[in-house]
């Protein structure tokens, strides 16, 4: 398998395995988005603001269910995912360029 379907295969299983702890296995609860934050992005969540789970879960919602589907998901993986690249130096040492 090639590194691109690896990763998408882990993508695949985070949600899959976080969606599937209560309810709807279709989407992440609020306590499943807290749970995969908190273990799959450590140090993303600053302990001291537990409103911040709440500001994520309302930044993702698209279609204001209250809960992140897939799709929703999968843009916050692709955001991660730029400000990841924005932040890792070129061979020059600049910035790459922004997505
Ligand atoms: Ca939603």
């Amino acid at each position: 398998m090639s590194d691109l379907m690896i990763s998408i295969k882990s993508m695949l299983d985070v949600f899959t395995r976080y969606a599937s702890r209560d309810g709807d296995p279709n989407s992440l609860s609020k306590p499943e988005l807290k749970e995969l934050l908190e273990k799959e992005l450590t140090g993303f969540l600053d302990p001291k603001d537990p409103s911040q789970v709440d500001q994520v879960l309302k930044g993702l919602d698209q279609d204001k269910s209250g809960t992140v589907d897939f799709q929703e998901y999968v843009t916050m993986v692709a955001v991660l995912a730029c400000m990841c690249r924005d932040f890792k130096p070129s061979s020059k040492g600049a910035a790459q360029k922004k997505c």
